[in-house]
């Protein structure tokens, strides 16, 4: 019943009419008549990060309200049940303890009564035992060379987390160390990985929550024969480990349980990166920076669980999130990081937010009568300016951003960072701002442009402004902050499931895709004539069949 109210709300009705009266608002007006709003409307993370608000379409009443419909919601309530293991993904019955994996504050986290604890850090030592012995060269391969060449062959969750993390980390890669990734079922994948490597100083990790996944099955049982067939059966022990929560299907593929690293269903594939599905973090960065990953992500629980809202960082992103897509009918948004080792972070996002939130059913069953999670995109800064930033800046679609920046770069070499700090803030301050016509004209004349040309040109050179975004001003990508980092959107996305009612920890859709192909395949397999899909999909097989003919 609680969820056909959710637009139904006091809190909602009092946000659709502030709308009414503010849409004209400009952003720019209102930093010029209040000094103090930039203070206002940035949040502080201890001494690692500083999240500015203050450009977005918002004033302290806009908060307000958005506060209250989190209220209304029961928002603090629904952190609590999350904390406490509560079976809050309904589809599948399952409680959503990521946080559980970087809990610190040593007390017990209990599932069907049961202290999970335990065999979390059960896990994490057999990580680090492991890690360290590849690492320094103690588990050797085979033939007894070093396993310097670490291969995670995983999909969704158990490749876009370790993946966009190493690379995020690549600073603090053990020297002689390299990490390769390997998700696409096209062979091409798999093959532009194994033809730079040397069987007998590779390691593959089969990263399968299921370990039915064909993609992973499929890539994992390729790397596996290219390993025997150049040191033979034996040799699978010292190169294949196995990290997944079903042992029955590790040992029919043929890896043994020792050298598998468990988690449990308690952790969704996507929240995943925390567990046991970070050993290639693990071996590349060493499991102590692991750890001080897991220090920052608990650090921003710690945060997220205790911080009232109206200063609680995840909170004040998603509902401003809100605030665009249900009230200002603005259904997408853009992460742009403005440093390259966080080059991956916007296609993690992609999956956390769109996996999480892409529902049109409330966990009553109920058709949802409300917008739900919006469309996110995103590519590394500098670079995107020369892209898709036109539309940013001049487009008829709104695109609300984030930029995340550190202000210490790994490598601080002649004046990069100046450059990228100053294009970033630059661009947060012109999209806020604009260029009127007016300034447009001015400029041109002070150009030297003639009449004619400052008529015509003007408005090509306008620029409307209002447009927002969000500045995540990190001191450094170090892994604590990147912890504390992608716990901060994990929370947001939890937080926007909440106000929209839906179940943001199942993946119908996803789950979907894993079956269709199997009906297709022995069509294609066997060259089947007598087809019974649509037409369009008949003729499609057919016309794949005769080019392979
Ligand atoms: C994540 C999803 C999905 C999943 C992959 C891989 O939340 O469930 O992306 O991670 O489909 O699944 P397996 O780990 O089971 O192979």
């Amino acid at each position: 019943m609680f969820s056909r109210l959710v637009n139904k709300s006091k809190a909602w009705h009092k946000l659709k009419s502030h709308y009414k009266s503010f849409r004209k608002v400009e952003m720019r007006d209102l930093f010029a008549r209040d000094s103090e709003r930039a203070a206002r409307f940035t949040e502080k993370f201890g001494d690692t990060m500083i999240v500015d608000y203050s450009k977005n379409r918002i004033n302290a009443k806009t908060m307000e309200y958005l506060m209250n419909l989190a209220r209304e919601r029961r928002l603090e309530d629904k952190i609590k049940s999350m904390f406490r293991g509560d079976k809050i993904n309904i589809t599948e019955n399952r409680a959503v303890l990521h946080t559980a994996l970087r809990n610190r504050s040593g007390k017990p986290v209990l599932v069907n009564g049961r202290d999970i604890m335990p065999e979390i850090e059960a896990v994490y030592a057999k990580m680090r035992r492991f890690s360290e012995d590849v690492r320094f060269g103690r588990f050797k391969g085979h033939t007894g060379k070093k396993l310097v060449n670490i291969v995670n062959i995983g999909i969704g969750g158990s490749d876009l987390g370790p993946f966009m993390v190493t690379e995020a980390l690549k600073k603090y890669w053990m020297k002689g160390i390299n990490c390769y990734f390997i998700s696409n079922v096209d062979g091409t994948a798999c093959a532009e990985v194994l033809n730079k490597l040397d069987p007998e100083t590779t390691l593959f990790i089969v990263a399968s929550k299921t370990f039915t996944t064909i993609e992973t099955l499929t890539n994992a049982r390729t790397c596996r024969k290219w390993l025997v067939d150049a040191l033979g059966e034996p040799a699978v022990a010292k190169h294949f480990v196995a990290l997944s929560t079903n042992e029955e299907e590790v040992k029919k593929f043929g890896i043994n349980p020792e050298n598998m690293f468990e988690f449990w269903d308690f952790v969704g594939g996507r929240y995943s990166v925390w567990s046991a599905i970070g050993l290639s973090v693990a071996i590349a960065v060493g499991m102590d920076n692991f750890d001080k990953m897991l220090d920052g992500a608990y650090a921003m629980d710690e945060h997220f669980r205790t911080a009232p809202l109206e200063h609680n960082i995840p909170v004040i992103l998603a509902m401003l999130g809100i605030w665009y897509n249900n009230f200002m009918g603005i259904h997408r948004y853009a992460v742009i990081p403005y440093d390259q080792y966080l080059q991956y972070l916007p296609s993690y996002l992609q999956q956390l937010d769109m996996e999480s939130n892409g529902k049109f059913v409330d966990i009553n069953g109920e058709i949802v009568k409300y917008d739900t999670g919006p469309v996110l995109f995103g590519g590394a800064g500098t670079n995107v300016q020369h892209s898709f930033f036109q539309l940013i800046h001049q487009g008829t679609e709104i695109v609300p951003c984030d930029f995340i920046v550190p202000a210490i770069s790994h490598n601080e070499i002649g004046d990069h960072h100046e450059i990228l700090l100053a294009n970033v803030l630059a661009q947060g301050e012109a999209l806020m701002k604009g260029k009127t016509v007016k300034e447009a004209a001015e400029e041109l004349k002070k150009a030297g442009k003639s009449k004619e040309e400052i008529e015509f040109l003007k408005k090509f050179k306008s620029f409307s402004g209002n447009r927002p975004s969000n500045t995540i001003l990190l001191k450094k990508v170090d892994p604590y902050t990147l912890g504390a980092l992608i716990a901060m959107y994990e929370h947001k996305v939890f937080v926007q499931g909440i106000i929209w009612n839906i179940d943001s920890f199942d993946q119908m859709g996803v789950e979907l895709g894993k079956k269709l192909a199997l009906n297709i395949l022995p069509e294609l397999q066997n060259n089947v004539y007598e087809l019974h899909h649509d037409s369009s999909t008949n003729a499609l097989i057919k016309a794949v069949q005769n080019f392979r003919r």
